[in-house]
């Protein structure tokens, strides 16, 4: 396969779209190719020296003159320098906005045929597609790439609901670093965190956004913990962290939920948990679903967006209706008393990552995209 020469661009911060982003410059990079990302900051998982991967940084600077900070033009020009220093073959933008429409002004700047792959992964479509003040922007950023993708069928639906388009669109899975996330021996980990042998652990993991649900996870804690011996790990932070905390307090169990805050080495922690719950009111996909399969945790979502694509309902976990805490509750009471189903759903759960979402597939099927594109060129 031809070497490729890929522009990058993301949100560099903590993120699943900055995750799979960074992840995938780094896949492509040992695959031969360069990567040069474009962004504000050096990516959060860009933690290792590559030689092929360079980091192009945006600087947006504050003029008196300007009321905002023009970052969207910062980046366009950016792009645009870049598109033409390094004669890239591709650029591909994570969001449609502003990324997207940056990248075609970036095309028109370097005055080179780029090829655009844009890849929408949720926020921008089921929150900003409902903005009118934004709608018209993200069709247009979708209609002119030239490749579109979303992480999941169901957000290729919303797409197409929210937004007035006909542009084709091609889903491409999330996937994980398998060297990064498999299944470990904890150590005394479970002992360090003052959790006894015989407790089960259950574990979410987000950023604490109101659409995370977190009081739901919490509820269903508590209906667990009434039926038997548990912990609940709550691993993130974020806008809704007091509220949570505030909820705990008043519960009878308040001892047996711990706060971990954010976390850098999540596959220890799913060494140690048993169960993973991802409530949300709004997912496209659900990265850390992958993240606890890959390292034989079942997890329970709930049905909505593309989580019902990724966890097999009675195979590696269970899909519960929005809100319905009683049904978390009795799914995980039953399949955490039950030592043998318990196990036939861990080591369904690693399976299906590597099957299903194996990275070695999914970077593949960006790679043909990046193909299809540049061959134009
Ligand atoms: O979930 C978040 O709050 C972060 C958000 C992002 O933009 O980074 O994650 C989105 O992209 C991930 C990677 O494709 C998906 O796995 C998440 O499901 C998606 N989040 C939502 O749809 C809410």
């Amino acid at each position: 396969m031809k070497k490729l020469k890929i522009g990058i661009t993301c949100y560099p911060t903590v993120g699943g779209s900055g995750v799979i982003a960074t992840e995938l410059g780094k896949m492509l990079a040992e695959r031969g190719h360069e990567i040069h990302f474009i962004t504000s900051s050096v990516p959060f998982r860009l933690n290792k020296i590559y030689p092929t991967v360079f980091f192009h940084e945006v600087e947006v600077n504050n003029y008196s003159v300007f009321q905002y900070s023009p970052y969207d033009i910062a980046l366009a020009s950016k792009m645009a320098d870049v598109i033409k220093d390094e004669e890239l073959d591709v650029l591909h933008v994570h969001y449609a906005i502003p990324h997207a429409v940056c990248a075609v002004l970036a095309r028109e700047m370097s005055g080179r045929d780029i090829g655009i792959v844009t890849t929408l992964h949720g926020t921008d479509i089921s929150v900003l597609g409902q903005d009118s003040t934004l709608s018209q922007a993200i069709k247009y950023g979708i209609d002119k790439s030239d490749i579109v993708t979303t992480v999941s069928q169901a957000l290729k639906e919303q797409t197409y609901e929210l937004i007035d388009t006909v542009k084709p669109i091609e889903t491409i899975y999330n996937f994980v670093d398998e060297r990064e996330y498999f299944p470990r021996n904890s150590g005394n980990l479970k002992e360090q965190f003052g959790i006894q042998e015989d407790e089960k652990v259950l574990i979410h993991v987000s950023n604490f956004r109101k659409i995370k649900n977190l009081p739901h996870v919490v509820d269903a804690f508590m209906k667990i913990r009434a039926n038997m011996k548990a912990k609940l790990l709550l691993v993130g932070d974020g806008p809704e962290k007091h509220r949570v905390m505030d909820q705990v307090k008043g519960s009878p169990y308040m001892k047996d939920v711990l706060f971990l805050g954010k976390q850098e080495n999540l596959a220890e922690l799913y060494a140690i948990s048993d169960l993973k719950l991802l409530l949300s009111q709004q997912e496209s996909f659900g990265l850390v679903l992958l993240e606890a399969m890959a390292c034989g945790v079942p997890c329970i979502g709930s049905n909505v967006g593309g989580i019902p694509e990724v966890i097999d309902h009675g195979v590696d976990g269970y899909i519960v209706e929005l809100g319905d805490t009683d049904a978390v509750a009795e799914y995980a009471t039953q399949l955490l008393q039950d030592e043998e189903q318990l196990l036939r759903f861990r080591e369904a759960a690693i399976r299906a990552v590597s099957e299903k979402f194996h990275s070695t597939k999914i970077v593949k099927q960006y790679e043909n995209l990046y193909e299809k594109v540049a061959e134009r060129n």
